[in-house]
């Protein structure tokens, strides 16, 4: 059964989702003069090419406009800064009904699975999940294995699989996981998922070509698209590479 209007995030079915909430979550360093600005990553995500952008709920506060912002708001309602070399654990920082107050037609969530705090990650979704059923819209689980219990296996089809399976047990709609690396083994992610919706993650900036084949290649390994940050807006030109992007997605 589809649940909790996923329409209202997708195309066809797939997601070409904009993630901009990397000031909170990596400081300063991604950006230059241009992408440090909100406006400009925004005008990039209503460019058309973009199912969504995500972003955390002082920079929607300030920049987005609904009804005059095309892309569809999606509020990251956890995080944390990079600066603490502990085991990691991303606190709620915005609720539910904030989150849809601001325009948001759907929320996410990180869970670091594997962490120590991994238990209390896991009540916070599971209490999100209840309130965004309630209110009719999807939520988003970046499921990212991080700390002691999972080091070295991070991108393995063992530990990927599962936090695929583990975001489906949860209620979410959709799963942001980091790819296996290769299609073999991010097919079985998928499967894991069951009905879930599963998408990847951008990572780093790579080199133009290299990142398109990739995206080709999770694509064929059958992912329902990408929630990418800086590989688009670190790119010299951004927009080329949003509309390169939503050709593999949409058409594949
Ligand atoms: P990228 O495509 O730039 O990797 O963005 C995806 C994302 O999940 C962001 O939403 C988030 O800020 C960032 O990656 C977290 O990256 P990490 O935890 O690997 O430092």
């Amino acid at each position: 059964m589809e649940r909790n209007n996923l329409k209202s995030i997708s195309k066809k079915g797939r997601f070409l989702i904009l993630a901009y909430d990397h000031g909170m979550e990596h400081g300063t360093a991604d950006f230059n003069q241009e992408n440090i600005n909100p406006e400009k990553v925004l005008s990039l995500a209503d460019s058309g090419y973009f199912t969504g952008i995500a972003l955390q709920k002082g920079v929607a506060e300030r920049y987005y406009q609904p009804g005059k912002n095309k892309a569809p708001l999606i509020i990251k309602l956890n995080g944390k800064t990079n600066l603490l070399d502990e085991e990691p654990y991303s606190p709620q920082l915005c609720q539910v009904d904030e989150a849809i107050s601001l325009g948001a037609k759907a929320v996410g969530y990180t869970v670091y699975v594997g962490s120590k705090h991994e238990k209390k990650m896991m009540s916070q979704f599971a209490k999100i999940g209840r309130e965004a059923d309630q209110a009719g819209i999807p939520l988003i689980g970046w499921m990212y294995p991080r700390g002691k219990a999972v080091k070295g296996k991070e991108y393995s089809r063992e530990i990927l699989s599962y936090a695929a399976r583990l975001a489906l047990e949860m209620g979410a709609e959709v799963a942001k996981l980091p790819y296996t690396g290769d299609p073999n083994s991010f097919s079985w992610v998928i499967k894991a998922a069951g009905r879930l919706k599963v998408t990847v993650q951008g990572g780093p900036k790579t080199d133009k070509k290299d990142f398109f084949g990739l995206a080709e290649e999770i694509m064929t390994a059958g992912a329902d698209g990408l929630i990418v940050g800086r590989n688009v807006w670190q790119a010299d030109d951004p927009l080329e590479v949003a509309k390169k992007l939503n050709e593999i997605v949409f058409n594949f």
